[in-house]
């Protein structure tokens, strides 16, 4: 018998106890152990109802995700659920923290359930690749009819306790999970309620038989965000198995779909980016148990763009924040955006029609560096040049309490040189949020030469505290994101010097997956910025300096690589840029060539690769998975696509190699050579994944 899962007696209630941390997911010890309890509770004269509940901070939180892809042992998770469903004794599910995947399915097949008030429940199988593979598209579907199924299966995201109340899935809400669905069991013996199985009832069914577009219509709306993935769509087809076929029939097939799923290149991504991001949290070269400082309040210097988004994360995490600006005019239309910003959510039923108010409440703007004396952590959102970011930090120094974490902003700025301001570069770091840093998870945690251990846990915990997804890299210009995709810009430019045009490059890299290309993005960051600076130090980019001396600055003039007609924000392809192009090359008297979209794909994706081999290899990030984390939360990667050394282990190295080194000669451009540690790796027939250890200590 398991030491994971225990089976005691209440009289005549058999109470079985999961305990396998950290989340009690079903892994073949606790698939057998529940399959061996339920068999002693169900042959037990004395048991006449039985509980099935967990200790620890949640119910069950799924299968075994490490399971995946390995060869399954007994008993299949359908055994045990059908010695559940088919026992001849009540069985009631008792959740707390999260039912997830298929531990909702165990609680699917109990005759009832009941939750603590915080439970979650959900069917997040799609956010893996994949969909609920042990009757979750046949029995919610039954449980809470199939436009909440839907929402839930093709969506992912779980319902709260009060929802799954008010919708049948739960019976009560209880104080305990353990006590509540104990005393629930004796309510079901004593009111003699019967035994029902869901795979019986198809009254929730009736509605969307006799008007499938209620059905239909769910679907289009949840799948609207799916571009590119398979996962949603075949768990909608699998929900309306439901309504269509008999309930064997349709578990049948929902079978066939999940193992299908379970070993597409694209559940294998998904599978993937769940640990890496869990990884990323875990920094290395730090002494074991650092634990981070407390972080009541926070202060944002700057109530601009990112000043603004960022004050939001912490609010809608419950985390007051001052929010400074030098004036009452800039601090005004600071808190203006963000207030017309949550109003805009809640109009759209993101967010509830209280929680504007809430929110604002929790954010103090206010006028004057000295308002950062009682914050816990104050992060610097000002102007992007090296003089401001000092100047502010001199200052910091003198207002900030001891023991306060200064971190900066800055996209690529030098965290060391910032640092050397302060007689505290200990506590001084880089987090560098994305745009809209409200809606971009990433967290690119800069951890400068002398940031102290405690620091950088510090500002690790918070970010995943206000939801983000922390990832610690090193300093050097354009730290890992940025610097990789400055490759990608610089290939994007010389592309159109031998003969691509700017839609053709995008839309090779929208057909990959990521949601822009770099001339679309070119456009809407403004092509001024880069014109100002290429001036200031003095080198041209021929093609998109005479855009600019057209004054094609991009969105913000309705014109750049493309056009933009009125007030849209969707790109037009101008044949003005087409000419514009065709008289540059003249000019300088370049040779137009066709390139083909596959040359175009390799020199946007290997050249950041070979970036992400130089950046591994001076350690300025740890793991390769760091390295996709960043680009999968930050910049838009395809999740189906794991991140850019995943997809590069996918593709191959050695042919990436080969690629990067034909580039090379054909163009004459040095950093085009594959990198050391890619060249050794392709050499040896290895992977990036292969990479266990810190190739150098961060
Ligand atoms: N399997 C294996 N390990 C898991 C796991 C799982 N299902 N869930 C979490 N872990 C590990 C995780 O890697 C981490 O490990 C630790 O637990 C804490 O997790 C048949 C096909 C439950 C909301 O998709 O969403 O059921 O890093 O850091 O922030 O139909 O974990 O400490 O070594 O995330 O408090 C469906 C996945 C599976 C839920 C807790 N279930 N888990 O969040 O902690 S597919 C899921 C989560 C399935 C069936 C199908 C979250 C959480 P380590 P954590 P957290």
């Amino acid at each position: 018998m398991s030491d994971k899962v225990k089976l005691d007696r209440h009289g005549v209630i058999g109470i079985i106890t999961i305990n396998s941390p950290p989340v009690n997911a079903l892994s073949t010890e606790v698939r057998a152990g529940i399959f061996e309890s339920m068999k002693r509770a169900i042959a037990d004269p004395e048991v006449k109802a039985i509980v099935l509940t967990c200790g620890g901070r949640t119910f069950i939180a799924g299968a075994d995700i490490t399971e995946f892809g390995k060869p399954p042992e007994p008993p299949g998770l359908d055994e045990v659920l059908a010695a559940i469903e088919n026992s001849p004794k009540p069985i009631i599910a008792g959740i707390h923290g999260t039912a997830l995947g298929g531990g909702l399915e165990v609680a699917l097949a109990c005759h009832y359930r009941v939750a603590t008030k915080d439970a979650k429940l959900g069917l997040p199988e799609v956010k893996l690749g994949l969909l609920p593979g042990a009757g979750g598209t046949q029995r919610l579907p039954r449980a809470v009819g199939p436009e909440l199924a839907v929402k839930m299966i093709v969506g992912g995201d779980p319902i709260n306790a009060e929802v799954a109340l008010k919708n049948g899935l739960i019976e009560e809400i209880v104080e305990g999970p353990a006590a509540g669905s104990e005393s629930f069991a004796r309510k079901v013996l004593d009111e003699k309620r019967p035994l029902r199985r869901l795979r019986d009832d198809d009254s929730k069914l009736q509605a969307a038989k006799a008007d499938p577009s209620m059905f239909t219509n769910a679907v289009a709306s949840m799948t609207k965000k799916s571009r590119g993935l398979q996962a949603p769509f075949a768990a909608a087809d699998a929900v309306g198995y439901a309504i269509d076929l008999p309930f064997d029939e349709g578990l049948r097939k929902e079978r066939e779909a999940f193992l299908k799923l379970e070993s597409s290149d694209q559940s294998k991504a998904q599978r993937y980016a769940f640990f890496a991001e869990r990884e990323a949290a875990k920094v290395s070269g730090i002494p074991e148990g650092t634990k981070p400082r407390n972080v009541d309040r926070v202060a944002i210097i700057g109530a601009g763009t990112m000043g603004g988004g960022i004050a939001m994360s912490f609010a809608n995490a419950g985390v007051p924040v001052t929010l400074i600006e030098t004036g009452e005019e800039q601090l005004k239309r600071g808190m203006g955006m963000m207030q017309k910003n949550y109003e805009a959510t809640a109009a759209r039923g993101g967010i509830p029609a209280d929680a504007p108010a809430k929110r604002m409440g929790l954010i103090n703007g206010v006028v004057g560096l000295e308002n950062v004396k009682d914050a816990d952590l104050i992060i610097e959102a000002v102007f992007e040049t090296m003089a401001v970011k000092k100047q502010v930090f001199g200052a910091l120094d003198k207002f900030a309490k001891p023991g306060a974490v200064l971190a900066s902003n800055t996209s690529y700025l030098n965290i060391d040189e910032i640092a050397k301001e302060t007689k505290r570069p200990q506590d001084v770091l880089g987090m560098h949020f994305f745009s809209p840093a409200n809606v971009m998870k990433l967290c690119e945690i800069v951890r400068a030469a002398a940031t102290a251990p405690d620091a950088l846990m510090t500002a690790v915990s918070i970010s995943r505290k206000i939801a983000k997804v922390p990832a610690v890299v090193r300093v050097c210009d354009g730290f890992v994101g940025n610097r990789m995709l400055a490759q990608r810009i610089k290939e994007s430019d010389k592309l159109l010097f031998e003969g691509a045009l700017p839609q053709q490059v995008d839309a090779v890299v929208t057909k990959f997956g990521m949601p822009m290309g770099p001339f679309a993005m070119g456009d809407l960051a403004g092509l001024d910025i880069g014109w100002r600076s290429r001036q200031d130090r003095g080198i041209k980019s021929e093609i998109e300096d005479a855009l600019c001396e057209a004054g094609r600055f991009g969105q913000k003039t309705g014109k750049g690589y493309y056009k933009y007609e009125g007030g849209s924000r969707a790109p037009l392809p101008d044949p003005e840029v087409e000419k514009l192009i065709d008289e540059t090359l003249q000019r300088l008297g370049r040779k137009k060539r066709v390139v083909s979209d596959d040359e175009i794909l390799e020199r946007m994706m290997y050249p950041m690769i070979n970036e992400g081999a130089r950046i591994l290899a001076e350690g300025i990030a740890t793991r390769p998975g760091d390295i996709d984390v960043i680009w999968l939360y930050g910049y838009g990667w395809p999740i189906y696509r794991g991140g850019p050394m995943f997809y590069a282990d996918q593709v191959g190295l050695k042919h990436i190699a080969d690629r990067l080194a034909y580039y090379s000669k054909e163009s004459g451009d040095p950093s085009l050579e594959p990198a050391p540690l890619l060249k050794r790796l392709a050499a040896e027939g290895g992977s990036f994944a292969s990479l266990t250890q810190p190739v150098k200590a961060v």
